[in-house]
């Protein structure tokens, strides 16, 4: 078989990319080791920034985006008992939209399976081969080969895109904690997302619909799903969420997991005929809401790059690993800098200098919400830096 670009990998970021391949009028082949099942059951993200809610609807992507989506206008601080809100439109006059990744993926899977694109699942044994030539291509353990011009890495943290790159290196730390998720059949009880911080640990309100609620609890990354029983973690949601005057709903766990934290980039996101895009090349923790703009801000500017590349211009895609990682690099100090804000620092052995740290935390939230220019600031980051 041959195609334009082969894409490795069915999540948000490979999926997407197909979509403006698509309307370019460029050929594509997906290819996902995973099930169909398995890809449409996970669950992640819930935050697009403006400019990606922007891109799903230049593409034409936003029929379900429209009828699930709910736009928030800002977030809720909290610390000592006080919850203050930034409102982002007031600020920089821009809004964020919860959406579910969950919910993405199966709208960007249906529009393909309408279109009748090239979407293979369970592929076993994909690598790229032939990257530093003028004709690579890709072979699967059956026993395939798809000839192609370029190969797209949208194969995640795990994926196999990334080590085939000759001498890539990567920049990273890990955090000392970790986030237990959980999504409970009931209402919310805030109107914008709630991040609090707290002595026991920090946690977070957000939702999926007007009857969903997604909500996260800081915990250590040692620690087993087995250690939390469902009346465990809504006692320390009320613990940590609880201000005077607000009740905190509770209803049904339908699903609780433990994720570790991560900051991670690659060194470089192109080598010859190959391109990373999304996790493959970087992570971030996920206090900022970055990782899936991230993917789709990485996706839209090589779709372009390779768009122009076919008609005759080679110089964005030149610049694409450049242009990524400059971006990525703004994200990634904006996703620590929240995340360090926010979370108790346990680690710490000497209870005077963790308790300095905490204290120090609680001023930065003070200064956060109280300076204009620092809110502003804040306000800027999550809603979306320019893709
Ligand atoms: P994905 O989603 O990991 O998809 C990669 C796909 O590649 C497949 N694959 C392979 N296919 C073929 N051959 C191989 N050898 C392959 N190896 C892997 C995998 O099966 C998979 O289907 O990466 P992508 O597309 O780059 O998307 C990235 C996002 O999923 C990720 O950044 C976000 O979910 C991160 N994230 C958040 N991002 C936000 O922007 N806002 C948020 O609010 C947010 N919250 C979160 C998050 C991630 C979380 N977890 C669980 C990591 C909250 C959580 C809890
Ligand atoms: C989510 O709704 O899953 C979510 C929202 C905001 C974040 C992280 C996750 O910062």
């Amino acid at each position: 078989m041959r195609t334009q670009v082969a894409i490795i990998g069915a999540g948000p970021a490979g999926l997407l990319l197909g979509h403006i391949l698509q309307r370019a009028g460029i050929g594509f082949v997906i290819l996902e080791q995973k099930s169909r099942e398995y890809v449409l059951g996970r669950i992640r993200a819930g935050v697009l920034e403006q400019g990606s809610v922007d891109i799903l609807r230049d593409l034409g992507l936003d029929s379900d985006l429209d009828a699930r989506g709910l736009t928030h206008h800002g977030i809720y601080l909290q610390y000592e008992g006080q919850r203050r809100h930034l409102d982002f439109v007031d600020l920089v006059g821009r809004t964020v939209t919860v959406y579910g990744q969950q919910a993405l993926v199966r709208h960007l899977l249906a529009e393909h399976d309408r279109l009748g694109s090239d979407v293979r699942f369970e592929v076993e044994g994909v690598a790229p081969h032939g990257i530093d030539s003028g004709a690579p291509y890709v072979t699967t353990a059956d026993g395939e080969r798809i000839d192609c011009d370029f190969i797209v890495g949208a194969d995640g943290y795990h994926g196999v895109c990334r080590p085939a790159i000759p001498g890539v290196t990567a920049l990273e730390r890990d955090y000392p904690y970790a986030w237990l998720g959980i999504l409970a059949d009931v209402a919310p009880s805030t109107d914008d997302l709630i991040y609090a911080l707290h002595p026991e640990g920090f946690a977070m309100h957000s939702m999926r619909s007007l009857e969903v609620s997604r909500l996260y609890l800081q915990v250590d990354p040692s620690e087993s799903i087995d250690e939390w029983p469902d009346d465990r973690i809504w006692e320390q949601l009320q613990t940590r969420l609880g201000v005077d005057g607000w009740t905190l709903h509770e209803g049904t766990i339908t699903e609780k997991s433990i994720t570790p934290m991560r900051s991670f980039v690659a060194s470089t996101l192109e080598h010859g005929r190959l391109f990373l895009v999304g996790d493959a090349g970087h992570i971030v923790p996920p206090t900022g809401a970055k990782g899936l703009n991230s993917a789709i801000a990485d996706v839209a500017l090589l779709g372009r790059s390779l768009a122009a590349r076919y008609g005759g211009d080679d110089s964005p895609l030149t610049r694409y690993s450049a242009s990524a990682l400059a971006r990525q690099w703004k994200v990634q100090q904006f996703s620590q800098w929240m995340t360090e804000m926010l979370h108790v620092h346990r680690e710490i052995a000497d209870e005077s200098t963790r308790a300095f740290r905490y204290r120090s935390q609680v001023g930065q939230l003070e200064y956060t919400t109280g300076s204009r220019h620092a809110q502003a600031a804040l306000a800027e980051q999550y809603a979306g830096l320019p893709f």
